[in-house]
Parts: structure tokens; C-alpha cells; sequence
């Protein structure tokens, strides 16, 4: 585990997952993964992937306190590094995950990477990231494609740490997303559908984004 790159392997086929996961588990910080391999793999390729990295649950779990408790209880089981959840459900179901997430990270949504986001998450950001900090999530994701609203995220954050998608495929930049106040980079389709991964992850982190077509 090292850097500040989180893989988002969103792979239905086991056998291809695994083999990325050991291709570049140990070069990354994280693999996440997200409903389509949980759906397709069984909750239990959890367990599995945990042994080339950290593992981050992508499940954006938005439900009253008592169904947000019942499915933090179903996934700390397998032992996940952190699980994401929404905070835009409010302050009693993001407590549920956090009572209920048994050293499980819990990391907070505050603004997503799509345009819809601005209806309804970036006019209220503040006051989510303001919750996720009271509640105390260990980080919240913030877009990073939208760096001027990454940048206004990052100045009240506190502690929290930013987990950035958006970068690569959605078109966000990874230095950008960084100079505008990102912890971790979620990056997914220009990791796992590149021929070679762990060229294109090096070449990120030596600062050579530049030179990527
Ligand atoms: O676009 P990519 O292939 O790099 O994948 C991004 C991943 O991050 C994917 O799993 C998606 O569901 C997740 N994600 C966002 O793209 C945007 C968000 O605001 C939150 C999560």
C-alpha cells in the first residue's frame, strides 16, 4: 500500500479482478470497488481483495439509521479498510454507519463528479463536509474535476481526508485534483482498461501526467 492513487476496480469478472488486484495492489493505496463487482462477485471478494491492499466498499449506502446499521454490520464483516456512505440522508443514518462500522473507516459523500450534482449535493457541500466533521468521519469525497469546488471543499475539511474521483475517464486531472486539495485519487477506467496499468500509475505519481495520451 503507497501513494496517494486509489484503484476503482469496477470489474464483474473475478478471474480479471484478481489479476489486476495482484497486478497492482501493492503500488496503489487502495483498490475500491463498487456495486457491480459486489453484485456480480459476492460480498465475499471483499475478503479476497484484502490481502493485496486496502479495500474501500463504494457502496454510497443512503438509508434510514436502522437498514444504514444492517448493511455496516453485513460488510465490517468482511473486513473492508473503509466503506463510503452518503451524507446528504443526514446526521442520524450517517451515525448508524459510524456506530455500527466496528473499525471500519467511514468516509462521507459531499459532492459527486457528475453535472447532477449541482442540483441537489454542491449547493449544500458545506454543511455536509460541516457534519461529516462533527460526526467524525474519517473523509468525505469531493470531485476531482471540479477543482474550484475540490478547492473550496478542502479549506474547511478540517482532519477529514478528500477522496477524489473523476480523474481520467471523467476528465479530471490528477495533479490538478491534488493541488486543489485532494488526499487520494479515485481513478478507475484509466487504470483497469490501460494495457499497461502500472506504467500509467508510475508516470502519474513521477509527475509526468503531461506526457499521457
Ligand atoms: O470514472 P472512473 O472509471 O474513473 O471510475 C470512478 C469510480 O468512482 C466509479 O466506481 C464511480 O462509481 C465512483 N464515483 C464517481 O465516479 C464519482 C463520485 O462522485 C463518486 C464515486
Amino acid at each position: 500500500m503507497k501513494g496517494n492513487i486509489v484503484a476503482s476496480l469496477d470489474l464483474t469478472d473475478e478471474k480479471k479482478l484478481i489479476s489486476m488486484a495482484d497486478q497492482i495492489g501493492s503500488s496503489v493505496f487502495a483498490l475500491k470497488i463498487n456495486w457491480p463487482t459486489i453484485l456480480s462477485c459476492g460480498k465475499s471478494i471483499i475478503g479476497k481483495l484484502t490481502k493485496y491492499s486496502n479495500v474501500i466498499c463504494d457502496l454510497k449506502i443512503a438509508d434510514i439509521p436502522n437498514t444504514n446499521r444492517l448493511i455496516i454490520e453485513q460488510i465490517s464483516r468482511e473486513n473492508p479498510w473503509a466503506v463510503i456512505g452518503h451524507l446528504f440522508t443526514g446526521t442520524d443514518s450517517m451515525k448508524a454507519l459510524l456506530d455500527n462500522a466496528g473499525g471500519v473507516k467511514v468516509i462521507g459523500v459531499a459532492s459527486m463528479s457528475n453535472p447532477g450534482s449541482n442540483v441537489y449535493l454542491n449547493p449544500n457541500f458545506e454543511k455536509l463536509v460541516e457534519d461529516a466533521k462533527a460526526l467524525g468521519c474519517y473523509g468525505i469525497v469531493a470531485p476531482g474535476n471540479n477543482y474550484e469546488l475540490l478547492g473550496s471543499v478542502s479549506k474547511i475539511k478540517g482532519n477529514l481526508k478528500i477522496f477524489s474521483p473523476g480523474v481520467g475517464a471523467q476528465g479530471g486531472g490528477y495533479k490538478q485534483a491534488i493541488k486543489a486539495g485532494s488526499d487520494y485519487v479515485i481513478i478507475g477506467r484509466s487504470i483497469y482498461e490501460n494495457p499497461d496499468p502500472l506504467k500509467y500509475i508510475s508516470e502519474l505519481e513521477s509527475g509526468n501526467e503531461n506526457h499521457i495520451t
